[in-house]
C-alpha cells in the first residue's frame, strides 16, 4: 500500500485518508475493532476512537490519544500503525495476543482535526484547534491547555493570540468536552491514559502544573524507566523521562494532569522524535523506525498494567 494517493503507514495521511481508514479497519477486523463516535469538532469532523481487542465481557482499558495539536504529525502516524499493528499481530505475537486477551486499547487517532487539516492545507507549523476567540483576530485554542487541571495557573495559557492559549474556560472547546465526555464515561475501566506528542523524545508523567511530586511518583518513574529501556533496545534511541514540568515545562490544563486528578493514576505524555534536527518536519523516511520503537515502548506499559 504505498501507491501515491492511498493511505500508507510510512507516509503522513490527510485527514479523510485517516477517516476512511477507521472504517476500513472496522471492516478487515470486526471481531477486533469497532468504531465510536465520540463527538464533532468545531468545524463538525466526527471525532472517531478505535476500540481494539476482545469484545466480550469488561476489560481494563488503556486509553490513548494522537494528534491533540496540529503540526506534529508523527502522533497520527504512530495511533494508525499500532491500530494496524495490533490487529496484524493478535494471535501471532506472544504479547500482543496476551495484551489484547486481557485490555482494550481504546485509541483516538486524531484529537484536534480541524488543526490538523488546517496544518495540512495552509499552515504546516499549526498547532491549536481552529475554533474562533474573543479576539477575532487570533483562532484557536490549545487543546493541551482546555482541561479542568489548574486551568490558566499558567499565565502563558491567557492570551487568545498565544500559541498555547487555554481558551475562554475549561472545557470551552467541543473537542475537549467530547474526550472528557468519553474518558468519564468509561472513568470505571480505564487503567492508563497515554498522550503523544512530538518532539524531543520524552516520556513523561504528572504533575506539569505544579513541580510537587504526584501520589505515586515512584511507581510512575519506575514504569518510565522500564518504557524508555524497552524502547531503546530497537534503534537505541534515547528518551529522558521525568514529571513534565520538570522534565520539559511547567504546563495548566494539560490532559494527563486532568486524567491523573480524575483517578486514572498511570498517566503518561511522549514525546516522539526527533531532538530537534527536523522537530515537527520530522522526514517520512522516519515514520517506521518511530513507530516500532514507540510499540516497544507502549506494550512495557501494558505489560505492567497487566501485572499489576
Ligand atoms: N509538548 C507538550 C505541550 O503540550 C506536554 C508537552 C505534554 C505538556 C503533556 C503537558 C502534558 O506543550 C508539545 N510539543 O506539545
Ligand atoms: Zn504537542
Amino acid at each position: 500500500d504505498d501507491f501515491p494517493g492511498r493511505h500508507s503507514y510510512s507516509k503522513y495521511n490527510d485527514w479523510s485518508k485517516i477517516a476512511a481508514w477507521t472504517q476500513r479497519m472496522t471492516e478487515k477486523s470486526p471481531e477486533l475493532i469497532s468504531r465510536v463516535e465520540i463527538g464533532k469538532t468545531g468545524e463538525n469532523n466526527p471525532m472517531y476512537v478505535l476500540k481494539v481487542g476482545k469484545k466480550s465481557g469488561q476489560r481494563r482499558v488503556i486509553f490513548m490519544d494522537c494528534g491533540i495539536h496540529a503540526r506534529e504529525w508523527i502522533s497520527p502516524a504512530f495511533c494508525q500503525w499500532f491500530v494496524y499493528q495490533a490487529a496484524k499481530t493478535y494471535g501471532k505475537n506472544k504479547i500482543m495476543t496476551k495484551l489484547l486477551d486481557k485490555l482494550n486499547f481504546y485509541v483516538l487517532p486524531v484529537f484536534n482535526i480541524d488543526g490538523y487539516i488546517w496544518s495540512w492545507t495552509k499552515d504546516r507549523m499549526w498547532r491549536k484547534n481552529r475554533a474562533k476567540t474573543d479576539m477575532p483576530t487570533c483562532i484557536g485554542t490549545d487543546l493541551n491547555r482546555n482541561f479542568n487541571a489548574s486551568w490558566n495557573s499558567d499565565p502563558g495559557t491567557n492570551h487568545p493570540c498565544a500559541e498555547v492559549y487555554r481558551g475562554a474556560a475549561p472545557e470551552s472547546e467541543k473537542e475537549t468536552k467530547a474526550v472528557v465526555n468519553f474518558i468519564q464515561s468509561h472513568i470505571r475501566v480505564i487503567e492508563a491514559y497515554v498522550s503523544i506528542h512530538s518532539y524531543s523524545q520524552m516520556l513523561m508523567f504528572p504533575y506539569g502544573y505544579t513541580k510537587v511530586m504526584a501520589p505515586n511518583h515512584e511507581e510512575l518513574f519506575k514504569i518510565s524507566k522500564l518504557a524508555t529501556e524497552a524502547l531503546a533496545t530497537r534503534y537505541e534511541t534515547k528518551y529522558v523521562y521525568g514529571p513534565i514540568a520538570t522534565t520539559i515545562y511547567p504546563t495548566s490544563g494539560s490532559s494527563i494532569d486532568w486524567a491523573y486528578d480524575l483517578g486514572i493514576k498511570r498517566s503518561f505524555a511522549f514525546e516522539l522524535r526527533d531532538r530537534g534536527r527536523y522537530g515537527f518536519l520530522l522526514p517520512e523516511s522516519q515514520i517506521m523506525a518511530t513507530c516500532k520503537e514507540t510499540m516497544m515502548a507502549i506494550k512495557s506499559i501494558a505489560k505492567y498494567i497487566l501485572k499489576n
